[in-house]
């Protein structure tokens, strides 16, 4: 009831399908942040730095197979042996930009045909983000961009599938940014909803878990 409002950083997702201008986007806004004399870290998921990380690195470049299943466990249990790391950053007033999390496990399970609750289950219980920042942009549209790579799940069609499941994916947490905008607006955008954001969660909004 008197609880005081605990001044925290925030967890700012980035999400969006492959060449959607996420992880440039991340950078900038990471930049931005730090230039304004904040605590921010930027992360990304998969950590490939870790065992698991290694184990998910080596499927998506086709170096290894495995199980639908135990890859999306695998891509799960890569943000459980962070969870506590960031719990204490977001505790100790660290901002944390995030590229990819959840929602891009869930949709690019649920594309390979998985069902949608058993790939939600696992995610339960980690922190939920505070903001998400979708990065919109049709599949068409990403495959023109200098094209896709060489890693798994870079094919227009699969890409589709994953556009589909990340939107029915949306809650409350989201803001659905337009990608085809020039990247100065979107670099704009984004800089306007984190510091929202970021403000919101230094005056004591208060941590949350998936699915809330
Ligand atoms: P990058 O291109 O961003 O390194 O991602 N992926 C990602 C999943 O299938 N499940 C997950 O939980 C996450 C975080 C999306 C590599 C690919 O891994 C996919 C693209
Ligand atoms: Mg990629």
């Amino acid at each position: 009831k008197d609880k005081t409002p605990m001044a925290r950083g925030s967890l700012i997702v980035l999400e969006g399908l492959d060449r959607s201008g996420k992880s440039s986007q991340c950078a900038k806004l990471f930049s931005y942040l730090q230039s304004e004399g904040l605590s921010v870290e930027a992360w990304r998921f998969p950590d490939r730095i870790t065992a698991i990380g290694q184990m998910i690195s080596s499927y998506l470049v086709n170096e290894s197979q495995l199980d639908d299943k135990a890859i999306h466990l695998l891509f799960s249990a890569n943000r459980w042996e962070k969870r506590a790391l960031m719990e204490r950053k977001l505790k100790s007033g660290t901002n944390l930009i995030v590229d990819r999390y959840s929602y891009s496990g869930v949709a690019f399970s649920a594309a390979k045909g998985l069902d949608l609750q058993w790939c939600k289950a696992p995610e339960e219980g980690l922190i939920a983000p505070d903001l998400v920042l979708y990065l919109d942009i049709p599949p068409e549209k990403a495959a023109e961009r200098g094209g896709y790579g060489i890693e798994r799940y870079e094919k227009l069609e699969f890409q589709k599938k994953v556009a589909e499941y990340y939107l029915a994916l949306r809650d409350s947490s989201w803001e659905v940014v337009d990608g085809c905008l020039k990247m100065e607006a979107v670099e704009e955008k984004l800089r306007e909803l984190a510091m929202n954001c970021i403000l919101k969660c230094w005056n004591g909004k208060p941590l949350v878990n998936l699915w809330s």
